[in-house]
């Protein structure tokens, strides 16, 4: 497993269709799958005919893929993610099979818009935000490099929530992606597996005397594995993601049936069925509640099963080959009950011996963190987890013991309070079990997602776990896929980089630095931002349609979508928006460039600041946009129900892109890549992989502002202090009174005190005060550089030109040669 040359060439997709073969197909579809006729099919049919049609060509893709990976009994990453935020796949399976342009012609020959059909699919929001999206940029990438693969994760009934906004607050509404069924999923009924939970467990002695555990469950789940198709670009190879949907095991309890109690028998249905209901809507915090243990552990027991299922199939008994056969991604700690479930099924099922067993565990798991906040590190309550999963924590138990006696006393002698940090069972009034460490001691590598975020993972959260395994931690600066978030999503620009750079670059990113040598080239300025606003306009509409806000495309259009959370800023871009609002009614003849602030977020619903804080900006932007002071220098929008298709349609249009966050705070971003990649300049902090966004575009082509890591700890050290910015800058005292009124509420004063209040008695966590002045300084360096057109366009084309180093691609290839060690399997 030593080969380090991973290959992406592109390879043709095998048997190009025309416009006329795939018009007999969907015609054919329209037919026989969809039971209408041309004149009556509504658009819904439409699509579905057109996914049918699209879908005879994935699934021979899929079936010579699986029947090459199991000749060849290829070693395999498994991706285990509790998330995957895909968005739609209509166009993003007829770009990767090289069918986009037939499939336009076909259906304009048929009548229809290729545009309007995609408007008819529903996201597939499997995710809350870039953890989820970075899993399913990540699946593109390996199907598209050939390397064998498997996602893993849930089959929600509903995923993340639908966000209206009513009277300025945020309306959380089910989100029900399937509801009439999806074009792209397979059921494999013939693939179910069993699940355990709840229970108790006994011991018992063999007849040699040995002994050993039973573990008689409470209640016995089934899990059903439905596969989507993940099509590579251009390429042979159709992964699967395969994510299971929980079902009352088969047994019906026809006693209590007979007996009239058919609600009681049903309630156990209903209770299993609840497992894969709903994605939690939550990022970066942890609920601990049960129902999310269970939904972890779920998916990891029905994967595991699945993956040794397979190896059987080739390995028999044998479990010496599983660890050169697998590997097991654990996208954050969601997963980590993997672990000990391994191990139980090494040890109570297999018979092995809890070294044998332990020394395969540590060769398979692979942990990457997302995240250093305190809030969102997992911990389970040892009493929760005992009443779930009694057997597993008596595996984490022993597991612990073990790790304790074995590494950690031999490293430090009878120190305890190294125990008691490194220890996995924290202990206390409430004894929790803590997922990072259980995800350290049994993984073979742990990486974080930006050079900064991996070293302060190292430095911050494991410091005693790299002293007693320096090799085990790396760094996988993350990426996403340049074929969704530019050739997709952007065609304009797409085909202008197809003619100066030539085609290859969506496998190939690094080539788009060839644009560089045009940068200061006339023509191409005037294309490039003749580009820019084509996108902008396009984006207007949408704005209009979807707020009612008339917004002009000469103006910048400045963009900061991401979830809603503190640590992100948002609150700063408001306060920033009201500073200069302050001076336009001060001055009326405020001069600045007419800009356009744009935001998009979720809030997780019970995020109290975070709603409100969507209040203020909502309730500030229709108190801008309406007074005609302001003269249209400031328009102030919130898009609605922010997901993957709206950032589809708002990256291409983007001049400038909010990357605020608190130094040390956001791991890496991707958003930050994605709109660079389509020539947006940043404003950002020294945080995540902005930083390596610097690195890469040059100090001329970016506005890099505020507290650094560093300076960020030593003032927490030295005591920080908000209320001295409050009371010695005028304009921040001036703003954050302004919130206290009834001026953006009418007759309602103090109902968008909330920011204030958090900023000054709350103490100000994330330093917004703090970086207020250098932020406002920045976004000033935004509006000189702007005026300047050529100057603006050269930095937008060397953003674009720049950043090849960020698709996901590259980031695969270093999980190959510092995690996986996986060869491409090339399919015909
Ligand atoms: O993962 C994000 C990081 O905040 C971001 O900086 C990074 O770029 C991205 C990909 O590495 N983390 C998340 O998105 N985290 C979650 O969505 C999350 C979801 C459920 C949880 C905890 C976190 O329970």
């Amino acid at each position: 497993m030593t080969n380090k040359t991973t290959s992406n060439k592109p390879t043709t997709a095998a048997q190009p269709l025309t416009a006329e073969q795939l018009k007999e197909r969907i015609v054919r579809h329209l037919h026989a799958t969809l039971g209408t006729d041309l004149n009556k099919a509504s658009p819904q049919a439409w699509w579905r005919a057109t996914c049918a049609a699209v879908n005879e060509s994935v699934f021979d893709g899929l079936r010579t893929t699986q029947r090459e990976h199991y000749e060849q009994d290829t070693r395999a990453v498994h991706y285990f993610s509790l998330e995957y935020l895909m968005g739609r796949l209509f166009s993003n399976n007829l770009h990767n099979l090289g069918l986009y342009q037939s499939a336009k012609q076909a259906l304009a020959e048929l009548g229809h818009d290729i545009t309007e059909l995609e408007e008819q699919e529903e996201d597939m929001a499997l995710g809350n935000g870039g953890l989820g999206r970075l899993a399913a940029c990540f699946i593109d990438s390996l199907a598209t490099m050939n390397l064998p693969a498997v996602g893993y994760g849930i089959h929600y009934e509903h995923g993340l929530f639908q966000q209206e906004f009513q009277a300025g607050r945020q309306i959380e509404r089910p989100d029900s992606w399937r509801e009439y069924g999806n074009p792209w999923e397979i059921c494999r009924p013939e693939s179910v597996q069993e699940v355990s939970v709840y229970g108790y467990v006994e011991t018992v002695y063999d007849l040699q005397g040995r002994m050993k555990k039973v573990w008689h469950p409470g209640r016995i789940i089934k899990g059903v594995p439905w596969d989507i198709p993940v099509v590579g670009y251009h390429g042979s190879s159709v992964n699967v993601l395969r994510l299971w949907e929980s079902r009352a095991s088969d047994f019906f309890n026809w006693d209590v049936f007979n007996s009239g109690g058919y609600v009681d028998a049903s309630r156990e249905n209903i209770e299993a069925e609840t497992i894969s209901k709903v994605l939690y809507p939550n990022d970066e915090t942890e609920a601990g509640k049960e129902l999310r243990l269970i939904q972890q552990y779920f998916f990891c027991s029905c994967s595991l099963k699945d993956m040794i299922r397979r190896y059987k199939r080739a390995h028999g008994d044998d479990w010496s080959q599983f660890p050169q056969q697998v590997v097991i991604q654990l996208n954050d700690t969601h997963p980590a009950v993997a672990i000990p479930e391994l191990m139980r099924i090494l040890v109570d099922r297999a018979d092995m011996v809890w070294d044998e067993a332990w020394a395969i565990c540590q060769q398979v798991f692979a942990y990457t963190n997302h995240t250093l906040l305190p809030e969102a590190l997992e911990s389970w309550s040892v009493r929760m987890f005992e009443k779930v999963l009694p057997r597993h924590l008596e595996i984490i138990y022993e597991i612990n013991r073990r790790f304790l006696l074995e590494q950690v006393d031999v490293r430090w002698p009878g120190d305890n309070d190294k125990k008691r940090k490194l220890s996995i069972i924290e202990e206390g009034h409430e004894p929790m079990v803590r997922m990072g460490h259980l995800s350290v001691v049994g993984s073979f590598r742990v990486n974080g997602v930006a050079e900064v975020h991996s070293k302060l993972v190292q430095s911050d959260l494991f410091p005693e776990m790299v002293a007693l395994w320096p090799d085990k931690f790396t760094n996988v600066t993350n990426g996403v896929t340049p074929r969704r978030w530019l050739k997709a999503c952007n065609p304009r620009l797409s085909s202008m980089l197809d003619r100066l750079v030539g085609t290859e670059w969506p496998t190939d990113l690094k080539r788009l630095s060839k644009l560089a040598a045009y940068a200061d080239d006339v023509k191409v300025q005037d294309d490039f931002m003749a580009i820019k606003q084509q996108n902008k306009a396009d984006l207007a509409k949408v704005i209009n349609e979807l707020t009612g806000v008339a917004v002009d495309p000469a103006a910048i259009f400045d963009i900061q979508i991401k979830r809603l959370h503190e640590y992100k800023r948002q609150h700063l871009n408001l306060l920033h928006i009201l500073a200069l609002y302050r001076r336009i009614l001060q001055n009326p003849d405020y001069d600045m460039v007419p800009r356009v602030f744009i935001f998009g977020a979720k809030a997780a619903p019970g995020y109290k600041l975070a709603k409100e804080i969507i209040y203020a900006i909502n309730k500030v932007a229709e108190k801008i946009n309406h007074d005609k002071r302001v003269k249209d220098r400031i328009k102030v929008v919130f898009m609605p129900n922010y997901r993957v298709t709206l950032a589809e349609k708002m990256i291409p249009a983007a001049d400038v892109s909010e990357q605020i966050s608190t130094a040390g705070k956001e791991a890496s971003g991707t958003g930050n890549m994605k709109l660079a990649l389509n020539g947006a300049i940043t404003v950002g902090t020294l945080d995540g992989a902005n930083i390596e966004i610097a690195e890469e575009v040059g100090a001329d082509n970016i506005a890099i502002f505020g507290l650094t890591v560093d300076e960020v700890k030593d003032l927490h050290r030295s005591g920080y202090h908000s209320r001295d910015y409050y009371h010695n800058n005028p304009e921040i005292k001036a703003v954050l009174d302004w919130l206290e009124t009834d001026y953006f509420t009418p007759g309602k004063p103090g109902e968008l005190s909330a920011i204030k209040h958090s900023l000054l008695e709350g103490g100000d966590p994330y330093l917004v005060l703090a970086d207020f002045e250098a932020y406002q300084a920045a976004q000033q360096q935004i509006d000189g550089w702007y005026r300047d057109k050529a100057g603006w366009a050269k930095k937008a084309i060397m953003n674009t030109a720049c950043v090849g180093k960020f698709t996901s691609d590259r980031s695969i290839q270093d999980y190959v040669d510092r995690v996986w060690q996986l060869k491409p399997c090339h399919v015909d």
